[in-house]
């Protein structure tokens, strides 16, 4: 992994440091989510790259939040994700490291988090996007908005991870909750939908890596469960109100042609391109995908997403320690 260091002026980097601060940092970089409903507007409008939604838009977006009882847990789960991950490295490194969140949408931002980190003394930064794979609209953007924080701080060296889905620990997460399964996925009446979320067309024809990640990973997790092929399939999900072209199949629509066309009455989901309950999970599978199955007399099962579980910190730890 390359690491990207501005050597201009290294001497201004450590002004509010404290001798026995920890110099490295690793800064993991979340989406970030509205902490309460009058935040929502703003929120949108930096995920618009700083055009106001319409009022219909604000309103649907809105509706999903309450549909979810208000706001979304992403910000807590990324919390517990710090922490543990502190934790772990506490044990294993005793005050090396210190562990630090940035939102790309919502304050505190990414660029913020760095300058905070670098007034305390640190003058090496791990920065992981928690998005698993890559893409130039998820990690990239993280990565970008570090950088260019970091530009007002030179000397200061970044470590950027760019894709990590195929951690071993990570992989595991996965598969252990399919193979926990096997009698339901033995069923000739089962499917597993492997789903991420989706990206504008337009990205991929450009030559995103995305879809082909997120294809590798979903054949890489079936494969360690000990799928066949033609139990599963993988789909998209949660692709924006933006009135282009997304990557498909919808996994509603795949759902939907499972039961109605092909005989199945079970449908597993498992969500692996994010790694939090987040509204994409709580509202778009756990009630519009449940509700579209069940409406067809379907039965849906979702596999938990990582959240702060022993694995996943294990994933972040072994990113770090290989990019040492
Ligand atoms: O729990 C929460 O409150 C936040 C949930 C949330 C996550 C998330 C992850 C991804 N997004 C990705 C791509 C796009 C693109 C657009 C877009 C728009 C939205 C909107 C909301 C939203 N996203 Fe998101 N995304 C989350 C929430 N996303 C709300 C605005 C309403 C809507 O369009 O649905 C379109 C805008 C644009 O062109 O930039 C593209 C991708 C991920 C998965 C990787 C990651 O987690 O970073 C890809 C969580």
């Amino acid at each position: 992994m390359t690491s990207e260091t501005n050597t201009d002026n290294a001497t201004s980097a450590t002004s509010a440091s404290s001798a026995n601060a920890p110099k490295k940092a690793v800064l993991l970089m979340a989406y970030g989510t509205p902490y309460k409903t009058e935040d929502i507007m703003e929120y949108y409008t930096n995920i618009r790259h700083g055009h106001k939604p319409s009022e219909a838009l604000y309103n649907d977006l809105a509706r999903r939040y309450k549909e979810i009882g208000g706001t979304s847990p992403l910000a807590k789960l990324t919390a517990d994700q710090v922490s543990g991950l502190q934790a772990a490295l506490d044990r294993d490194y005793s005050g090396e490291y210190v562990v630090r969140t940035g939102f790309k949408y919502i304050a505190p931002f990414i660029g913020e988090a760095v300058d905070e980190l670098v007034d305390a003394g640190v003058n090496e930064i791990y920065g992981i996007p928690m998005a698993p794979q890559y893409s130039v609209y998820t990690a990239e953007k993280d990565h970008e908005q570090a950088l260019k924080a970091l530009e007002k701080h030179p000397g200061v060296t970044y470590h950027p991870i760019r894709s990590w889905w195929a951690d071993k620990n990570l992989m595991k997460f996965w598969a252990d909750q399919i193979v926990a399964m096997k009698d339901l996925t033995d069923r000739d009446d089962t499917k597993v939908i492997l789903s991420a979320h989706s990206l504008p067309m337009r990205a991929i024809k450009a030559g995103d890596p995305y879809y082909d990640e997120v294809v590798g990973n979903s054949k890489a997790v079936a494969k360690l469960a000990g799928l066949r092929d033609d139990q599963f399939v993988i789909a998209w999900q949660s692709a924006g109100r933006t009135g282009e072209e997304w990557i498909g199949p919808d996994f509603k629509e795949t759902a939907k042609d499972l039961i109605q066309n092909q005989g199945i009455k079970t449908i597993i989901s498992g969500s692996l391109g994010f790694i939090v309950d987040n509204l994409e999970i709580l509202d778009d599978v756990d009630i519009e995908l449940k509700g579209e199955i069940e409406a067809l007399g379907g039965t849906l099962h979702r596999l938990r997403m990582p959240n702060a579980d022993p694995l996943l910190i294990a994933a972040l730890e072994d990113k770090v320690v290989e990019a040492e």
